[in-house]
Parts: C-alpha cells; sequence; structure tokens
C-alpha cells in the first residue's frame, strides 16, 4: 500500500538505466505516467519503457523540468548540470529512487556505505538474516534497484548505498547505519573534493538508531546529529576488534572472543575488518551470535573482489576487479605476501582521483606494475622504474604469463573504473579470468 499519494503530480525521471526503469515501473503503479529525460542517445532500458510514456534523449529537456512537480535523479547524473541547479532554485524537489522507497515503508532497513567493502558487508548480513528465517530485501547499488523491492514481501530490508543515493535522500530512518571507510573516490563528480563526498556519505547517519563507524577513519564519525545507539569496530579499539590469543587472530565482540579468523573462508585482511562491521550489524539485528557465526564462518566473499581464480605450477592469479578506488587497492597489496615476484595490474579510468597515496603500498619488494587503458600513464608515474604500459589488460597478462615463476601472484587490482574499455567490472574480472586461465 502506498502511502504517499503522487495522484496528479507532473514527475520527471532523469536516467533510464536500472534505476529510471524502475522509478517509471513505480510511477505506473500508483497511476502517474512519467516523463523520463536521458543524456544518453540510446540508454540501456528504453526498449523496455512502455509505448505510453514520453521521453527526451541525448539531452536535459529543460522545459520538463521546469514545468516538473517532482524530479527523480538517478545516481549516474550529477545534480550540477546547470538545468538541474535551475530546476531546483525555481523551487522544484529532487529526489532519489532511495528516497521514494523511504517514504513507502515502514519495514527496518539497515544501510551500509562506504568508499569499499559496501558489497560484501550488505551480502554478507543479508545471509546471517536469511538464516534466521527471515524474508529478507537487499538492494540499492549492490545492482537491484530498490523500488523493485516493494514488490515483494519483507521482514527486514538491507540497502547498500552510494554517495550518489544519499546525496538526494531525506527520508531513511534506518535501524543501523555504518560508514566502512572513507577514502578518495569519484572526485569526477565532486568538484569540491574529498568534503563533498564525506558530507554525502555521512548523511545516512540522520535519524538512525544506531550508528557503526570505523574506529580507525575518523570520517566514518558522525557530527552534527544525536542517536541513542553508537558502535565501532577497528583493528585494535572499538567495540568489535582483533585479539590476538595463543598465536592466533580472533574477532573479539563486546568484550568476549568470539571467532578464530583462521576457521573463516574469506581470505584478504579488509575481509576480516568487513566480519568485525557484518557482526557488529548482525548484533544490531540482535541475531543470536551463533547464527552470526556460522553464516561468518561458510561466506566465501563475492565474485571479482580479491579471489584467487587460477594457481598453476605454483603461480596465483588473483581477480580483484572490483577494486575501482586507490583505497581498495591499497587493502589488496597489503594481503598480498609472495614467496617471488608481485605482478601488479592497474589501469582504466582514474575517475580524476590523486593516486598520490598508493605510492607508498607500491614500495612492496619484487613488484613488477603493469599499466594499461585510459589512464596507464597516469598510473606509471606513480613507480616508472618498474612499470611497463600496454594498450591493454590483455598484452599486458600475455607478457607477464611469459615471464612468472613460481612463487610468483598475478594480482589485478586495478584502482580505476573499468568503463573506458569494458562494459563493467564484471566484463573485466571475466576476462582477466578466462586469460589466466588460459595462459597461467
Ligand atoms: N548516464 C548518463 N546520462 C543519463 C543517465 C545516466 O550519461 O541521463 C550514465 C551515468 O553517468 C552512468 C550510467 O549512465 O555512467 C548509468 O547511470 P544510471 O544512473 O542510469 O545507473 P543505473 O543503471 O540506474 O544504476 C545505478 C547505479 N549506478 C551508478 O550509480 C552509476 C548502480 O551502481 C546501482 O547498482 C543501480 O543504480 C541500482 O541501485 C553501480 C555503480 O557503478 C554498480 N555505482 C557506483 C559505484 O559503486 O562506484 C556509485
Ligand atoms: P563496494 O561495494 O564498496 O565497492 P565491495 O565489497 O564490492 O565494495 O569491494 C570493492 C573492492 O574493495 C574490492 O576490491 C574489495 O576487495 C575491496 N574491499 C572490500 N572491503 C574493503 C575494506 N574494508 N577496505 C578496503 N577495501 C575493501
Amino acid at each position: 500500500m502506498s502511502l504517499n499519494n503522487y495522484t496528479g503530480m507532473k514527475v520527471v525521471i532523469i536516467g533510464l538505466g536500472f534505476t529510471g526503469s524502475a522509478c517509471v515501473d513505480f510511477f505506473l503503479t500508483r497511476g502517474v505516467i512519467p516523463r523520463v529525460i536521458d543524456t544518453r542517445i540510446n540508454p540501456p532500458l528504453l526498449n523496455l519503457l512502455p509505448k505510453n510514456i514520453e521521453y527526451c534523449l541525448g539531452e536535459i529537456n529543460n522545459v520538463w523540468l521546469l514545468n516538473a512537480d517532482l524530479i527523480i535523479i538517478s545516481p549516474g547524473v550529477s545534480p550540477l548540470k546547470p538545468s538541474i541547479i535551475a530546476a531546483e532554485r525555481a523551487g522544484i524537489k529532487i529526489i532519489s529512487d532511495i528516497e521514494l522507497f523511504c517514504r513507502e515503508t515502514h519495514i527496518p532497513i539497515v544501510a551500509i556505505t562506504g568508499s569499499n567493502g559496501k558489497s560484501t558487508v550488505t551480502s554478507w548480513v543479508g545471509k546471517i538474516a536469511q538464516s534466521m528465517g527471515w524474508i529478507v530485501g537487499i538492494g540499492g547499488n549492490i545492482g537491484v534497484p530498490v523500488l523493485g523491492l516493494l514488490k515483494k514481501p519483507a521482514q527486514l530490508y538491507i540497502l547498500e548505498l552510494s554517495s550518489f543515493q544519499l546525496e538526494r535522500t531525506y527520508s531513511l530512518q534506518a535501524v543501523a547505519a555504518t560508514i566502512l571507510n572513507v577514502t578518495e573516490d569519484h572526485m569526477d563528480r565532486y568538484p569540491l573534493g574529498m568534503q563533498q563526498y564525506h558530507s554525502a556519505k555521512l548523511r545516512i547517519y540522520k535519524n538512525a538508531s544506531l550508528c557503526l563507524m570505523n574506529a580507525d577513519d575518523e570520517k566514518t564519525i558522525p557530527v552534527n546529529h544525536s542517536h541513542s545507539c553508537y558502535r565501532s569496530f577497528g583493528k585494535n579499539t572499538g567495540d568489535y576488534h582483533f585479539k590476538t590469543q595463543n598465536n592466533s587472530t580472533w574477532l573479539h565482540a563486546l568484550g568476549e572472543s568470539v571467532l578464530n579468523i583462521n576457521e573463516m573462508r574469506i581470505i584478504g585482511k579488509h575481509n576480516f575488518t568487513n566480519a568485525l562491521a557484518t557482526l557488529a550489524l548482525a548484533d544490531a539485528l540482535n541475531i543470536p551470535r551463533n547464527i552470526s557465526l556460522s553464516s561468518l564462518t561458510s561466506f566465501k566473499g563475492l565474485e571479482h573482489r580479491f579471489q584467487i581464480i587460477h594457481q598453476k605450477n605454483g603461480v596465483q592469479w588473483i581477480n580483484d576487479s572490483k577494486s575501482t578506488n586507490v583505497g581498495s587497492t591499497s587493502a589488496a597489496l597489503n594481503s598480498v605476501e609472495p614467496d617471488g615476484n608481485l605482478w601488479l595490474l592497474l589501469g582504466g579510468d582514474s575517475k580524476s582521483s590523486n593516486l598520490k597515496p598508493l605510492i607508498k603500498p607500491l614500495q612492496k619488494k619484487n613488484l613488477h606494475l603493469y599499466c594499461f587503458g585510459r589512464d596507464r600513464a597516469k598510473l606509471a608515474q606513480l613507480r616508472p622504474e618498474i612499470t611497463v604500459q600496454t594498450e591493454t589488460m590483455t598484452e599486458a597478462m600475455i607478457e607477464i604469463a611469459s615471464k612468472v615463476q613460481p612463487g610468483d601472484i598475478v594480482l589485478l587490482a586495478p584502482a580505476c573504473s573499468s568503463l573506458d574499455q569494458f562494459t563493467n567490472f564484471e566484463e573485466r574480472g571475466a576476462l582477466f579470468t578466462k586469460i589466466a586461465q588460459e595462459v597461467g
């Protein structure tokens, strides 16, 4: 049942990707026929658009915007376009699909953001909640538009939210909200830099019943909000942290050592930190520990996120194609200690990021760097003396395959978006896997 009445409103949806398409569907089921704008000439979901919907492609129709009562903006569209600013100045409400969703539901929401680890933690908490037998709607930036979740019954929503989605969300009242970490990303969308990106992330805590922050990252601390409950996770401090006991590392939760990390199937140091956050969120939902710990142990992680996809002749090939920023590539480098050489593939679109924070992690011994794609020259400057530049990832891999020795690791952790040469990070990771299996 809709809690809001949009009848008679002139609604304009900007963007005809997954979000825009789900918004069209949402309004049609509520008897409102929206108009759609996409700056692309041929947006991907155009063929799914019902015939009675008016659309404008290739440019923003200013007249439509200025005549609208409500504008829904897709996350991939910058609200800083002059025509969108003009509409806002004219007093027209501009909101996200997440805002529409929050207005429609009273079902508890767990909200997860951060520069890295969102999808992993969202899925992990989802698995734990499902193992309680609950009907759980998992969506958001993870690839499932939230409005589609309203069509199915749910007892709990677990939402991965990007900074773009949070920018235009006002009614979120999460039962638990977390910012996992904040490192530089999406600077091509934030002309005012980190502070603007950081502010968008902080919006997740507004009206949350419990705020979960990262004790090692001050940018995850809530500001200017009063909350009933705070919890934190961190390497050595926080309500959830690591503790060394009998020569092994344990997850230590609220004063108790609960799980030896050697019992977990996931790999990568950053994923043990994700486990702390996941457990904290499961605790916030009052899920019994034995249920949470069982899922913490069995979860193997998500595809394209720091996964060993091929091992032959003593050489490991690791696909971390989802590593699209400086923070995730640093985390990957922090988690590999080869006996022999490390062959690192960096490349793609760096999204105007400052890459300098990578210089230190790139000082590893026995490192060979291969840079490909649009920003290869910029990436190569990080350590020019050990870098080979190639046009494509494939060329780099073929050359690396001819040089590897037992004990070596080949790591794709590109620090860049894939969109200059691939449809998405999945396509890049799938190609890496295929070639590794062919030439490795
Ligand atoms: N675009 C235009 N003109 C338009 C509309 C879109 O050029 O008028 C471009 C955008 O710049 C972008 C692409 O089209 O490059 C897709 O944009 P979109 O807003 O239509 O995207 P959707 O298909 O609706 O997918 C979005 C999220 N995409 C983005 O935020 C760019 C998806 O996250 C999300 O899964 C989906 O909604 C459902 O909620 C993807 C993503 O890359 C995985 N997110 C970024 C990230 O994780 O780094 C934030
Ligand atoms: P997101 O949804 O935020 O992009 P993912 O779980 O998909 O997060 O992981 C994206 C990238 O970040 C992968 O390369 C993954 O290995 C890395 N990563 C995951 N968790 C963390 C973390 N806590 N800190 C740094 N990097 C991480």
